[in-house]
C-alpha cells in the first residue's frame, strides 16, 4: 500500500496506532507482516539494513546507525521491532546486532517519545527448559530464563531491556516469545511451536493495540491442538488465534517423523538450538 494513502480501519479498531515502524522489513517476518498488517488498519514504515523489495519508501539503516534510528522512529505510534540476526551465530555478531542495535532502538524511541516496541523476543530465551511430558500443564510465561545460545541470551537482554525501560522511562512494551513463524511446518516440533503468519499478525495486531501493557512477556503460538506454552497472556491482549497445525500433522509425521524427546535435538523447547553446535534445519 503507499505511503500516502488513507488506511481503510475495521469500525473497531478506531484507537489503533496508525504509523507502525516495522525493522528487520525485509526478513521472513518483516516480509510477511507488510502484507499481514495493514489489513488490521496499519501504515508500516520499513526499516532494514537491505533494501525492502517493492517498498521504495522503506528506510535503509543499520542498528547502529543511532542519528538514522532517531529519524526513523520520529512520529511512529509503536515500532514493530524484528531486526537483527534470528538463528545462532558468533557472540561478536549477536553482540552488535542484536544486543546493542535494540539497545540503539530503544534509545532512539525513548528520546522521540514513542510509546510502544513490540519486541521480537523467541522460545530460545527460554530454550533449555525441558520438553514438557504428556499430561504436562502449558508453560507458563513466568519461568527462568535458560537460554540455549547467545541468540536466545540476546533475547534475555531484550526482555531485560524492556523491563528496565518501562519501569524507568515509562516506555511500553511487549515482548513475544515467538515459537516458528513460517508459512510451512517442517518438524514435528513445529507442530507444537507454530505460529502462522495470520496467527502473527493477529498477536502483532493485539500486542499493539491493547491498552496499558507496561512490559508484559507473551508465548506467541498458534492455538496448535500439539501447543506446550500458555496463551493466556497473549489471550489477555486480545490475541484470538484461528489456526492449529494440527491441520497439517498427518503429512509432516509421514515426512519427519514423530517428536522423540529421547533426541538430544529434540528433548528441550528450542529443539535443534541447544545442541552445540546447533543441529540444522531443525
Ligand atoms: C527463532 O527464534 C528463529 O528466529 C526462527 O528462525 C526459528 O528457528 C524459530 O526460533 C524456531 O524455534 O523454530
Amino acid at each position: 500500500m503507499p505511503a500516502d494513502q488513507p488506511v481503510e480501519r475495521d469500525a473497531e479498531q478506531t484507537d489503533t496506532p496508525s504509523t507502525v515502524l516495522l525493522t528487520g522489513a525485509s526478513g521472513i517476518v518483516g516480509t510477511l507482516m507488510r502484507e499481514l498488517l495493514p489489513p488490521h488498519g496499519y501504515r508500516i514504515r520499513s526499516l532494514d539494513m537491505v533494501p525492502t523489495p517493492g517498498d521504495p519508501d522503506a528506510i535503509v539503516a543499520d542498528l547502529a546507525d543511532r542519528a538514522a534510528l532517531r529519524e526513523a522512529v520520529r512520529g511512529a505510534d509503536a515500532i514493530l521491532h524484528l531486526a537483527g540476526i534470528s538463528l545462532e551465530s558468533s557472540f561478536e555478531k549477536i553482540l552488535r546486532a542484536n544486543i546493542e542495535g535494540t539497545y540503539n532502538l530503544y534509545e532512539a524511541a525513548r528520546e522521540e517519545g514513542v510509546r510502544r516496541i513490540v519486541f521480537a523476543s523467541s522460545n530460545h530465551a527460554v530454550g533449555l527448559t525441558p520438553w514438557p511430558r504428556p499430561g504436562d500443564a502449558p508453560i507458563p510465561v513466568d519461568i527462568p530464563h535458560r537460554p540455549d545460545t547467545f541468540y536466545g541470551l540476546s533475547k534475555c537482554f531484550g526482555e531485560d531491556l524492556a523491563q528496565l525501560y518501562w519501569d524507568k522511562y515509562g516506555l511500553e512494551t511487549v515482548s513475544i516469545r515467538i515459537g516458528s513463524c513460517f508459512p510451512k511446518i517442517t518438524s514435528a516440533r513445529m507442530l507444537s511451536v507454530w505460529l502462522s503468519p495470520a496467527d502473527g499478525a493477529r498477536l502483532f495486531h493485539a500486542a499493539i493495540s491493547a491498552p496499558d501493557v507496561g512490559h508484559t512477556v507473551v508465548y506467541g503460538s498458534s492455538d496448535n491442538t500439539r501447543r506446550v506454552w500458555d496463551l493466556a497472556p497473549a489471550e489477555a491482549l486480545g490475541y484470538v488465534s484461528e489456526d492449529d497445525s494440527e491441520v497439517f500433522a498427518a503429512e509432516v509425521i509421514a515426512a519427519h517423523g514423530e517428536l522423540d524427546t529421547g533426541k538430544p535435538d529434540q528433548a528441550h523447547l528450542g529443539g535443534a538450538f541447544v545442541t552445540d553446535p546447533p543441529i540444522w534445519p531443525h
